[in-house]
């Protein structure tokens, strides 16, 4: 991949998506695995924009029970829109650092109007298409992936000025091991193309990864990878706030990495959920630099 071709980071170090605290270390763990200066020894050139401020509020914006801390959720996305949206037209690579999956809602918004017709792959133990009725938590982390279809609270399907950012025929999920049953019907009826841990079982991670990113290539103008870092299996990245058992190897993850690169497809980037104070050593954030370098071309040879 491209010499100094310019990689623009933004750390997000969100909680307020769940009900677990620690997951806004997120960040700061990926920095201190040696993010920065990895890239760099890639042969990037590395813009950080440091972390996005987020005010905690312990009360006023925490009543939301189907939608908590809501208002919250809404600065931040905004505020990460914009952020993204400046980076692009600074024609850096996005790479967002979470904080829980709710961020994605203000990194789609600001990386999607810049496409046409964006395509998702989301790595992830669960499809995160929950809306307030659907949801079993009210943890806003369950339903980014419902909001950029546009189905939810207004104030965050609207972020960024206009919705839907992406359309139904454009996500691929990946990994998924852990479906409500909201989830389940909205998928069927919306026709989302799913690869749980069933076809990746069945049909090993190379198949999957090529049927995907053939797919993907032939109907889309750019393709954001949302990662979640509980999609790997526990005994690899046990520093998430909702592990899920039965999930993707370490190998697995690093090849799907690898296929990435070599396709070229992959426009912008998110790895997200890395809780450092559930961890064992840092290991999920340094699983997540490792796949970082991978999807951005590292070889090994
Ligand atoms: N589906 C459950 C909910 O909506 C659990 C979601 C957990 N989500 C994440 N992100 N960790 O994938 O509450
Ligand atoms: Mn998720
Ligand atoms: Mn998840
Ligand atoms: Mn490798």
């Amino acid at each position: 991949m491209g010499e100094q071709k310019k990689i623009s980071i933004v750390g997000v170090p969100m909680d307020l998506g769940q009900i677990r605290r620690g997951v806004d270390m997120g960040p700061s763990a990926m920095r201190y695995a040696g993010l920065i200066e990895g890239l760099k020894n890639q042969g990037f050139q590395v813009v950080d924009y440091g972390d996005i401020t987020i005010h905690r509020s312990t009360n006023g914006t925490n009543q939301e029970q189907k939608l908590r801390n809501l208002q919250e959720v809404i600065k931040v996305s905004e505020q990460l829109c914009s952020e993204l949206d400046e980076a692009i037209q600074k024609r850096g690579f996005p790479l967002v650092l979470g904080g829980d999956h709710s961020i994605s809602i203000g990194s789609i918004a600001g990386i999607a109007k810049h496409y046409k017709n964006l395509g998702v792959i989301w790595y992830d133990a669960h499809a995160d298409l929950n809306t307030a009725e659907t949801s079993p938590s009210g943890n806003i982390h369950g339903m980014p992936l419902a909001i950029n279809l546009g189905l939810g609270h207004k104030l965050l399907t609207n972020i960024g000025g206009y919705s839907p950012k992406v359309k139904p025929e454009n996500i691929i999920i990946i990994g998924a091991r852990s479906i409500d049953d909201g989830e389940r019907r909205l998928i069927k009826e919306k026709g989302i193309t799913v690869f749980t841990m069933h076809e990746i079982d069945r049909r090993g991670m190379t198949a999957v990864m090529e049927e995907a990113i053939d797919y993907l290539a032939k109907r889309t103008d750019g393709v954001h990878l949302s990662f979640d870092l509980d999609a790997i299996d526990p005994i690899y990245a046990p520093g998430v706030g909702t592990p899920v058992f039965g999930g993707v190897t370490y190998r697995e993850s690093h090849l799907a990495m690898e296929l990435l690169a070599e396709s070229e497809l992959i426009t912008s980037a998110e790895f997200v959920e890395v809780n450092p104070i559930l961890d064992d050593k840092n290991t999920t954030a340094d699983v997540a630099i490792e796949l970082v370098a991978s999807l951005l071309g590292k070889q090994l040879l």
